[in-house]
């Protein structure tokens, strides 16, 4: 209920009257009084005129499934959406759900985690309000060895979103970081259930940072958030309805094709590594070069002495040479 009348009001510039709300949710007068004042405990400014109706003047920055509906504009992310105050990891949650039997589209999002992943066992910050922790659950008909292009097209999603929304230049360190101004304010864990030649699910964790004042000792040299790069006031509801809304729109590209072929040009262009010399942390043995831009397959193409070395996503991660970008 709470979410309809949200939607109606955002909706409708100007005033609504209990009346047209009455008949657009088919509910009595007095449930959308109760409704308004719900929403108003929770921190959302709703005026009351009398023969006008109501208008929504404010929103507070929560993120519930119910605000997340009732912004939703996308169009097969989000049907459904489970949110949890807290939970261990929204990937862990979106296996889960996944196992179930949830759909395609189907997106998690928690207000804190207890036990946020970053790739290969280590571990992402994930404090209560300050960041975004969502994951989105694909049944899409690929190959295994296409899934890990999805991280670049979340990448993209991301960058983007966070350049349209508050003006700043959010770049991309190939595979899995959104980066500004040098330091990290984005990482995202592709993971998923296959066979030797198809797949029962991915899963696409993006974490967020937004408004963190302050990151613990040892990751604070390297990450930071939008609110202290300089963005404006922070909603992250419309942020995440951002990120989806870039997510389809990239996602359709590569569907396409099956490939990041699409995005390439549009890709590079973000890409902090782009000409620079960079240090390939290769488990099997770590390489220089000069980054030289993605190809079709989404595999950064590093010149070294002996040749263009393709280092495909994954694993691996990729440092600056003189530092972390
Ligand atoms: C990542 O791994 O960057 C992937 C992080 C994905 C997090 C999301 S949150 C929603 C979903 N649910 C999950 O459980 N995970 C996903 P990686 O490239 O391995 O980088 C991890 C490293 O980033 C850590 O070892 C730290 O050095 C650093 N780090 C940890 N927390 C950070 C933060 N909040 N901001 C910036 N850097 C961080």
């Amino acid at each position: 209920m709470k979410a309809e009348i949200l939607a109606a009001l955002r909706n409708k510039k100007g005033y609504v009257s209990g009346q047209e709300l009455c008949e657009h949710l088919g509910v009595s007068r007095t449930a959308v009084w109760k409704g308004i004042q719900k929403l108003k405990s929770e921190g959302y400014q709703i005026e009351a005129v009398s023969n006008k109706g109501y208008c929504l003047i404010s929103s507070p920055d929560v993120v519930s499934a119910e605000e997340l509906k009732s912004i939703r504009k996308t169009v097969w992310i989000g049907k459904k959406i489970v949110y949890y105050d807290a939970t261990d990891s929204t990937n862990i949650q979106a296996k889960h759900l996944a196992e179930e039997g949830y759909p395609h589209g189907t997106y998690v999002v928690a207000g804190r985690q207890e036990a946020g992943r970053g790739r290969r066992g280590r571990s992402w910050e994930s404090p209560e309000h300050d960041g975004i922790f969502m994951t989105l659950l694909l049944r899409p008909d690929i190959r295994p060895k296409e899934a890990p292009m999805l991280t670049l097209v979340a990448a993209m999603a991301v960058t983007v979103a966070v350049r349209t929304m508050y003006q700043l230049p959010a770049e991309i360190k190939w595979p899995n970081d959104i980066v500004l101004h040098g330091k990290k304010i984005c990482g995202i864990l592709t993971e998923m259930s296959a066979e030797i030649d198809s797949i029962h699910y991915v899963v696409v964790g993006i974490g967020i940072n937004v408004s963190n004042q302050q990151f613990q000792k040892s990751i604070a040299p390297v990450a930071t958030s939008i609110a202290l790069e300089g963005g404006r006031q922070i909603y992250r509801a419309e942020l995440i309805e951002a990120v989806w809304e870039q997510f389809e729109a990239y996602y359709d590209i590569f569907f396409q094709t099956r490939d990041v072929s699409g995005i390439i040009e549009a890709y590079n262009s973000y890409l902090v590594n782009m000409d620079k010399q960079v240090r390939v942390l290769d488990p099997k043995e770590p390489f220089e070069g000069i980054a030289r831009g993605i190809n079709g397959q989404g595999e950064l193409m590093v010149e070294t002495e002996s040749g263009v070395q393709l280092v495909s996503s994954g694993e691996v991660s990729v440092r600056g040479v003189y530092g972390y970008v």
